[in-house]
């Protein structure tokens, strides 16, 4: 009674059933800060987006699209709306991605330095409405509400990244866009995309058209073909797709090692110039380019010309990781080439590394040019650390640790500390197959990107972030990689994002029963960890 003449958000009253899952504070990463008021605001007809900032009408645009479809609400973008977006570089927030997010009864404020800020805000307020908000066609009898609250918020790390590689097993674009309207929802925002190793050339480059004619198949163990790869019109549909969710993608071509799939389309990348085919069974393949060689770089910097205007991101992933020296060992023309250039084995290293030390600090240079900064993998510390280098700390944390001490920024993603989700998330007898390693979702939550060493020696700073590493080999298909990226990269956004003293495992733990559902919404096949597991 009396509803008919209630034009205000606050009049109604709400319509269907609140679920177990959608009670209490459920927002994954948690914030930084956040007090719960009295009251909910709840959607209805009425409820409209407006973008007082011009700047954030597309996340007005972006927002209300996606409340209509699974409300079946007519929410709109317009001029005297009660959900307010507006820029305000004044905030009081340390970052730029930071925001603050006031949920009252008659409102919704989000205010923030950057639309990127405002997208966070928006993100946090829809993970305040129940789940199915997340569902991609209209839900009947949920009670839309939220909670009243005020949330100040900025994340902990500027890195919060997933690896993707497509190369063991390949991945469709549509399966990387679904994992960007995924990702985004949890505030992941790199996407490091390993497009190259022995297994398979998954990009399209122009100029060396076998690459992906020989590179981007393989003979699988039943005998039949398998491949695949990103033409590059595919890849700048990714990154702007990636973009339009503040995801930044940072593209990895693998050097010198894990390039046997390059190596078969052209096979003088090589010492010895051997014909082969992109690699059939897992593991470091012991064929490697040959830096003694003029035309490996020839090669290499003319990838990289084609690679560098598909990615706006200002680093480069150039790998480094795994390249067995034993050809190089017995090469005459790496020989001379470790001659020529004076790289003397020490104590520490053989002239071998003293070489892959040479030939990433080319690549850094060449990539300078392009005004990209590398990162590679922390073997890219042997023989001597280029320059301005980024290292991505996986065998453990001691590379991170002595690329911080030696004062180089760092991402760590070491797999011993839960970083690794191609690792077993539960009993191995019965979990499906994976790569090895043992990894329950707690111990990924439990991760800490920075060691206690570098924060007591002041270099905390050095430490960009932290990332989740899916290598593909058994991640088959869509299903199985579903199944072992969820939920541990929830765990590890949230490591990225949220102060230590605001994490809490068990409260996690609860809150990640509603992400399954928003996770159904996008079809997620995510692993449920099962109460008791051995350790
Ligand atoms: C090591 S991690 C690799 C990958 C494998 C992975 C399997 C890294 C830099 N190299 O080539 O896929 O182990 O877990």
């Amino acid at each position: 009674a009396g509803m008919a003449l209630c034009f205000l958000a606050s009049c109604a009253e709400p319509q269907g059933e609140v679920k177990s899952y959608n009670q209490g504070i459920n927002i994954i990463p948690t914030p930084q800060s956040l007090v719960q008021q009295d009251g909910f605001f709840r959607l209805n007809s009425h409820t409209a987006i407006t973008a007082v900032s011009p700047e954030a009408k597309t996340i007005a645009e972006f927002f209300a699209a996606k409340m209509r479809t699974s409300t079946g609400l007519d929410i709109q973008v317009a001029e005297k709306g009660n959900i307010l977006l507006s820029l305000d570089s004044s905030l009081d927030v340390p970052n730029d991605e930071g925001y603050s997010l006031e949920v009252s009864k008659d409102a919704v404020k989000v205010v923030a330095k950057t639309t990127q800020g405002l997208f966070y805000g928006m993100q946090s307020f829809l993970q305040l409405l129940p789940a199915e908000i997340e569902s991609p066609s209209k839900v009947n009898g949920i009670a839309w509400q939220a909670p009243a609250v005020s949330i100040k918020d900025a994340p902990r790390f500027g890195y919060r990244g997933i690896m993707l590689d497509p190369c063991r097993h390949f991945m469709p674009v549509e399966n990387v866009k679904k994992y960007i309207d995924v990702l985004s929802l949890f505030k992941i925002n790199r996407i490091h995309w390993h497009l190259t190793d022995d297994q398979g050339w998954r990009i399209e480059i122009k100029k060396y058209p076998k690459l992906t004619e020989i590179g981007s198949k393989r003979i699988d163990g039943e005998g039949t073909e398998y491949g695949g790869y990103y033409t590059q019109e595919e890849i700048k549909d990714v990154v702007k797709y990636a973009a339009d969710h503040f995801i930044t993608v940072v593209p990895e071509l693998e050097l010198p090692g894990h390039e046997m799939a390059a190596i078969a389309a052209y096979p003088n990348l090589s010492c010895k110039g051997e014909p082969g085919t992109p690699r059939i069974i897992w593991g470091v393949e012991d064929i490697v380019m040959c830096p003694g060689k003029e035309d490996m770089f020839t090669f290499l910097q003319d990838v990289i010309d084609e690679m560098v205007p598909l990615f706006p991101s200002e680093y480069f992933h150039i790998g480094g990781d795994e390249c067995p020296k034993t050809s190089w060992k017995n090469c005459p023309l790496c020989q001379k080439r470790i001659k020529a250039e004076g790289l003397k084995a020490d104590g520490k290293h053989s002239a071998e590394e003293k070489l892959q030390s040479y030939v990433i600090q080319r690549m850094e240079k060449y990539l300078e040019t392009k005004g990209k900064k590398i990162i590679g993998w922390d073997e890219i510390l042997e023989g001597g650390l280029a320059p301005s280098a980024t290292v991505m700390s996986w065998r453990g944390e001691e590379g991170g640790i002595a690329a911080a001490l030696m004062d180089h920024t760092v991402i760590m993603t070491p797999g011993g500390n839960g970083m690794y989700l191609d690792a077993y998330q539960g009993d191995p007898k019965i979990e499906p197959v994976t790569i090895g390693g043992y990894t329950l979702l707690e111990k990924t939550y439990s991760y800490n990107p920075i060691p206690d060493t570098l924060a007591a020696m002041g270099k905390s700073d050095y430490i960009l972030g932290v990332q989740g590493n899916t290598w593909s080999e058994y991640m088959y298909d869509e299903a199985k990689r579903d199944y072992m990226i969820f939920p541990r990269i929830l765990a590890v956004a949230e490591i990225g994002w949220t102060n230590l003293d605001r994490k809490d495992y068990k409260d996690f733990e609860r809150r990640i029963e509603n992400a399954y559902v928003r996770l159904d919404g996008h079809a997620i096949n995510y692993h449920i960890p099962l109460p008791e597991q051995p350790n």
